[in-house]
Parts: C-alpha cells; sequence; structure tokens
C-alpha cells in the first residue's frame, strides 16, 4: 500500500555524517572479497525539533556496487545535502525528488531520506514500521553465511547459526565454491529452508554449473549474473529450475518493472539502500505483490540504525520470504545503539517507539568514528 499519512516535514539546521569503522565478529566473505570490518556511513539531520538518524551503505570499495565510501562522502557534501538544506524545510516524501536530478548514488539518498523521515516521525511520536505498513511485530530471521576456507568450516558455520536459532540459511558462492558447499550443507542440514548468493559471479556460459544447483531444493539463487544482465538473467531463469532472485540488479521500481515484464526473476530481494530509499523499497515491494512475486529483506551489514529500519520494512505484507534480517550479534560485538536487535526464537522484533525506535549510544559511536563533518546552512 502506498504511504497513508506522510511524515512532519523538518527543519534542517544542518547534517553531520560520520564515516564508521565496525569491527566484525568474524571475517565475512563474498565472491568479491572478505571485509574485516564494516566501514559505513551514520548520517545525523539536525532539526529544531530535535536529530533523525539514517545509514549510508556503501563499502569501503567499489565492489558490490559502484558505490563506494569516499565517493558518497564527497557526493553528499558536494551536491545532495547542499540541495536539501537549501530548502530548510523538508518532508521524507520529497526527498527523493529534491535529489533526483543527481543522477545514481542511490545509497547515499537513502541515507539522507531515511535521517529526514527519522526526525520527522519522532516529532509525530510515530513508528517507521506504523508509516511503511509494517504489518507484524516481529519477523522470520535468515543469516547470510560467508565463504568459509572449506566445505567443512562452512558446515560448522551454518550449524552454529542453527543452534542459534535462524530459520534460513543462505550461503555465498562464487565459481570454484557453488557445488561442493551446497551439497555439503544439504546434506548435513537436511530439509533447512537454504539459499544461495553469487554475487554476480558467473556469466550465463556456466549455466551447466548452475543448473547442478538445481537437486538442491534452493529456495533460490540470488543474483548469479551482472547487474546490467537482465536479459541473460531472463535466459538464465529458463534454463534452471531453481527460482533466479535479483538483488543487484534491482537498482529502482522501474528496474523492478523492467525485470518482471522481461521474467529475470521470480523473487526479489530489496534492499533500500540499493533502491534509493525506504519510500522506494515500499513502492518496489507493492509492485511485486500485486505482480505474485514474492520478496524478502536483504541486509548490508547494517548498524542498528539500519537494521531497526530494515526489520520495519520486512513486516510489510508481501516479505512472504525470511530476510537477512540478523541479530546484531551476527556481525558486531558492539553496536552503536543502545539495544541492540536480538534473535527471538528465530525472529527479530519490529521497533515500536517513534521513528527507527533505537537509541544511539553516543560513547560506542564516537569509539568507532573515523571520520566526521557537520554541514550547516
Ligand atoms: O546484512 O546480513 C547482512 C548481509 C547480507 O549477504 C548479505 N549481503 O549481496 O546480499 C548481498 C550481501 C551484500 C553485502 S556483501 C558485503
Ligand atoms: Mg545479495
Amino acid at each position: 500500500m502506498p504511504i497513508a499519512r506522510p511524515a512532519e516535514p523538518v527543519a534542517l539546521d544542518g547534517v553531520e555524517l560520520r564515516v564508521l569503522h565496525v569491527p566484525l565478529v568474524s571475517p565475512f566473505t563474498t565472491s568479491f572479497g572478505t571485509e574485516t570490518v564494516r566501514e559505513v556511513i551514520v548520517v545525523r539531520v539536525l532539526t529544531a525539533g530535535g536529530d533523525g538518524w539514517g545509514e549510508i551503505v556503501t563499502q569501503a570499495d567499489p565492489l558490490y556496487s559502484s558505490e563506494y565510501t569516499q565517493g558518497a562522502w564527497d557526493v553528499a557534501q558536494r551536491f545532495l545535502i547542499p540541495a536539501l538544506l537549501e530548502r530548510r524545510t523538508v518532508a521524507a516524501e520529497d526527498v527523493a525528488g529534491i535529489l533526483a536530478p543527481f543522477i545514481g548514488h542511490r545509497m547515499v539518498k537513502a541515507g539522507l531520506e531515511l535521517a529526514v523521515l527519522d526526525a520527522g516521525l519522532r516529532a509525530q511520536g510515530r513508528s517507521l514500521g506504523e508509516y511503511l505498513g509494517a504489518e507484524r511485530d516481529r519477523v522470520p530471521s535468515g543469516v547470510s553465511v560467508g565463504i568459509q576456507k572449506t566445505p567443512e568450516a562452512l558446515v560448522e558455520a551454518v550449524a552454529g547459526y542453527l543452534d542459534e536459532g535462524y530459520v534460513r540459511i543462505k550461503i555465498k558462492i562464487k565459481p570454484g565454491r557453488d557445488i561442493h558447499d551446497t551439497a555439503a550443507v544439504r546434506d548435513a542440514f537436511g530439509a533447512t529452508p537454504l539459499q544461495v548468493d553469487a554475487n554476480s559471479a558467473y556469466t550465463l556460459a556456466d549455466a551447466a554449473v548452475l543448473a547442478e544447483l538445481d537437486r538442491f531444493d534452493l529456495l533460490l539463487i540470488e543474483q548469479p549474473l551482472q547487474e546490467d544482465d537482465l536479459v541473460d538473467h531472463a535466459a538464465l531463469s529458463r534454463m534452471l529450475r531453481t527460482p533466479v532472485c535479483l538483488d543487484e540488479s534491482i537498482v529502482s521500481l522501474k528496474a523492478a518493472r523492467d525485470a518482471l515484464a522481461l521474467g529475470s526473476a521470480s523473487v526479489v530481494n530489496i534492499k533500500a539502500g540499493r533502491v534509493g530509499g525506504y519510500l522506494e523499497a515500499v513502492a518496489i515491494h507493492d509492485l511485486c505483490r500485486d505482480a505474485g512475486i514474492p520478496v524478502w529483506c536483504g541486509g548490508m551489514l547494517e548498524t542498528g540504525i539500519g537494521r531497526a529500519a530494515n526489520a520495519a520494512l520486512a513486516a510489510l505484507p508481501g516479505f512472504t520470504l525470511p530476510g537477512d534480517v540478523s541479530a546484531s550479534s551476527r556481525f558486531y560485538a558492539r553496536d552503536i545503539v543502545t539495544e541492540p536487535a536480538v534473535l527471538e526464537a528465530g525472529h527479530v522484533r519490529v521497533p515500536t517507539g517513534p521513528g527507527l525506535g533505537v537509541e544511539i549510544d553516543p560513547v560506542a559511536l564516537d569509539d568507532v568514528t573515523v571520520q566526521r563533518v557537520e554541514i550547516r546552512r
């Protein structure tokens, strides 16, 4: 459903940006690299009525997408924040339109929009979940497991997450670390809901290898081909029994519409950062729901800020598959919010307090801040 009641417009006095380096509890390896520290940008909008918080989910290097920390840092200060400050009073629903003349940089736009939205909702005493149209008070929690040294080590890692209660396992794959890894997990854990994520590591020429995954009864294969391979994804979809899910390719409502029209995906991963904001994410949810396409909420190793917002988004009715909405402890020993998301019987609670429904821990935030700037009007 489209947003029923707008958030309160906020009078912007300034915007603070911080680059954080948050240590991970264990290295996270995908087809494109290994991270041991989450580099991420936190946004604070300063308004007469109080602060609002957002998160820019870029990574240090442009490997998942073309966006990266220092590019985001630059474009935010040089173009996007000045465009918002020029308006002074901004409604969250207008942020995307104000920033639309600047091409791309969707993760930056999403982080700014979320901060404005948080401030506006806190002023109204409304939760983000209520605003977005959440229909559940908790959401089932899946976990994304990185590539390990060996398939045996992967099985051990998965066993640990299943013991914690995660209801769905996603493993990362890449050429050479696909069939054996998936077989090992499937053999060890029988009927556990299982899916794989290639992060664009294959081409259509690899279709025969990818078809071997069909025997593992996977929920889906996520983003096997490149971001702009909508036509090849459609061709691959016709060659596999495993449902193809798109992540990187779905950069907007328009891209989602194109992908559905072409038959490039039968499942969609929705990430607010990748599509330019939580409002665009809701629009994609609505499109997919009308088309009978299941969606689930992706993750970008968010801090407590984005993690709270993702839980709210994942509580919308079209999110019929468990998302990468895990407990904070999946990645972090110490989060930057006072009450980090926890796993309760395989679920994560949707915050109900005003705005994001989480409070920043200022000491924890300062401890992981490596770069800070404040832009005033
Ligand atoms: O936040 O649980 C999380 C991470 C989920 O695997 C995850 N994200 O392609 O879906 C994906 C990746 C993107 C980040 S990879 C460093
Ligand atoms: Mg993915």
